[in-house]
Parts: C-alpha cells; sequence; structure tokens
C-alpha cells in the first residue's frame, strides 16, 4: 500500500471531522452524521485510490452515499483495489451533545483483509502491546484482567477497565469492580476506548463489552497497527442478523475472531477528532479558519503520525457540503 496514501486519507477524515464538528453540541446526532458522510464522501472524490466500501453507512438501498461496495476515489484502473471501512462520525451522540472521544475515522487494507462485518453488536476484548496475547474471550473477566495484570507486572487493583455504560453490561460490571479493577464507565465510542488501551497515557488497561461490529473492524485494524490485541465474537440477536453475517461470507457466526481475522495484512488506519478526547483533540475553529488534530498509522512500519493540521478557510474556504454542490465545487 502506498506510503503517501497515509497522508492522503487524513484530508477525508479531516473533512469529515470539520463537518461534525459544525453541529456540535446541537443535540442533532443524525445531523451531524450526514454532515461527516457528505464531507468525507466529497473529500474521497479527490483522493488517488481505488476504493470499495466494505464497512460503511449500511447497504446500497438504506445508504445513499458509503453504502457497502461503493466505489470511492478518483481512480486510475491501474491502481490495485483497496478494502475500506469507514465511520464518518464514531460517537453521534457524543458530537451531539459535545461530550469528548468523537472521531471520524478510516481503515484500508488490500483487498480482502478486513472482516466484512454485518452491523450487528460483537463482543469484544483489547488489550495494549504488553498484554499482547494473553487475553481469551472464553474466559470470564475476573481471568482476563487477572491475565493482564500479570503481564503488565502489576496488581489488578492498579487496572483500569473502560466499558460501555449499558444495561447489558451490568453483570460485567459487577464482575470487574468485585475483582478489584478500576472502571471507567463511557456513555459511547468503543473504537477510541480499544485505541486507548495502547497509550500508555490513556491510563486505560483493557476494554470490555458489547458494541458494535463495524466499530470493532475499525477498532482491529487501529491495533494492528500499534501491536495492541484484540478478541471478539459476534452477537447476532436473531435468525436475520445470523443470516446477514452469512451473507456476508462468516460461515461460523459464533466463532471466536482473533485479531487478524479482524484485519490482515498491511493495514493503515486514520482517525481526526471531533471533540476532544483521550488520543486526539477535537477540532477547534479560530478566526479564518479551524485546527484539526489527526493521527495516521501503519502495520507494516509501525509508525504513528500525529498531525495538526491549520485549515486556512480564506485560501481555501470551508464550504459545507450542500454550498459545495451548490458551487459545483465537488
Ligand atoms: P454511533 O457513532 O453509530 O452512534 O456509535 C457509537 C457507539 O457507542 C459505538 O462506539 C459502539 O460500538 C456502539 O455505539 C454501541 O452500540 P449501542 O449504542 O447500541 O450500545
Amino acid at each position: 500500500m502506498d506510503r503517501n496514501l497515509a497522508l492522503e486519507v487524513i484530508r477525508v477524515t479531516e473533512a469529515a471531522a470539520l463537518a461534525a464538528a459544525r453541529l456540535m453540541g446541537r443535540g442533532e446526532k443524525d445531523m451531524a452524521d450526514q454532515a461527516a458522510v457528505t464531507a468525507m464522501r466529497q473529500a474521497f472524490e479527490s483522493i488517488k485510490i481505488c476504493g470499495r466500501i466494505v464497512i460503511g453507512e449500511g447497504e446500497r438501498d438504506k445508504a445513499p452515499m458509503l453504502y457497502i461496495g461503493e466505489e470511492v476515489g478518483s481512480h486510475d484502473q491501474n491502481d490495485p483495489w483497496v478494502d475500506i471501512a469507514v465511520d464518518p462520525l464514531e460517537g453521534t451522540n457524543l458530537c451531539a451533545y459535545g461530550r469528548p472521544g468523537a472521531l471520524a475515522v478510516i481503515a484500508i487494507a488490500n483487498q480482502g483483509d478486513l472482516l466484512h462485518a454485518p452491523d450487528i453488536y460483537m463482543q469484544k476484548i483489547a488489550v495494549g502491546p504488553k498484554a499482547k496475547g494473553v487475553i481469551n474471550v472464553n474466559r470470564s473477566p475476573t481471568e482476563n484482567l487477572q491475565a493482564v495484570a500479570d503481564a503488565k507486572g502489576v496488581y489488578v487493583e492498579d487496572l483500569t477497565a473502560v466499558i460501555l455504560e449499558r444495561d447489558r453490561h451490568k453483570s460485567l460490571i459487577d464482575e470487574v469492580r468485585k475483582a478489584g479493577a478500576r472502571v471507567q464507565l463511557i456513555s459511547d465510542g468503543d473504537v477510541s476506548a480499544a485505541i486507548s488501551t495502547c497509550i500508555e497515557k490513556s491510563g486505560i488497561d483493557i476494554l470490555f463489552g458489547i458494541g458494535g461490529a463495524p466499530e470493532g473492524v475499525l477498532a482491529a485494524a487501529a491495533l494492528r497497527c500499534v501491536g495492541g490485541d484484540m478478541q471478539v465474537r459476534l452477537v447476532p440477536e436473531n435468525a436475520e442478523e445470523e443470516e446477514r453475517c452469512l451473507k456476508m461470507g462468516i460461515k461460523d457466526v459464533h466463532k471466536v475472531l482473533h485479531l487478524e481475522d479482524l484485519a490482515r495484512g498491511n493495514v493503515m488506519f486514520a482517525a481526526t477528532g471531533v471533540t476532544n478526547g483521550d488520543i486526539l483533540k477535537g477540532v477547534r475553529f479560530v478566526k479564518g479558519g479551524a485546527n484539526t488534530h489527526s493521527i495516521v498509522m501503519r502495520s507494516s512500519s509501525g509508525t504513528i503520525r500525529f498531525i495538526n493540521t491549520e485549515h486556512h478557510f480564506d485560501r481555501k474556504p470551508y464550504l459545507s457540503p450542500q454550498e459545495s454542490v451548490a458551487k459545483k465545487i465537488v
């Protein structure tokens, strides 16, 4: 995969983040999401890439843009095709209520290397590099906490587990508390939480719980780049969801999936902060422009780049996607 692409793809997540951040705190999650989707779709047009969306906004009949199977990029048919997973606004509620941790996210891999996950739930455990190889989704949270503590040479009491605050996690939260670990409950955003396990200064050691399967694949791509680990299992809630898994090529729906089952080969991951978070600062609008903070990383080199970008709207005006369409600047 072209290493220069890493800097190109940031323009895609920056565009989505700028559009969503304009609508931060309005309480309108669908509006913010739509703005991010439209901006990301538009930004793809200037990226030299032969891309096919494998994780996006849903199936073609339900999603007008960035739908699964959509081809994106200003491609030259001689370029190799890549698979793309996007979440133009990860944490729609976080953005709508101005809470920390909303991101615009993209992952890119060679064709066939990202799990084609339907939009159903997935049970996840994620850890950073020091605990790589010791987690097991078939074991209890208590056993996993002990394994992580042993790998890190600390007590379970020193560990912090991040968990989505949901009714379905009540017994999980009780068990983690009983085991003695510290708990950080989050209202949304388990992609960012999974990545936090790999960032020493975040203070997060492990992510437990059930969240979206598409978010699981995006998190796995990031963890591949930073040397973290993840184990998951899809949680179809009915026969129709099982059927969707089968249609997407997942034969054993209940199988434990390892990091490489979610994101294989050379993977690239990029994200731009929409609101402030543990890893990235959110968009700040300033006189005549805005500042964005992004991360881009590649699994092949292990390079992690944090990119601060100053956007000058007086030189390159920021237009909402609707304005751009009206002025035919697309
Ligand atoms: P959205 O950005 O689509 O709102 O997803 C936010 C999120 O918190 C994800 O990070 C997480 O995987 C999923 O929702 C959890 O789903 P639910 O809110 O149904 O528990």
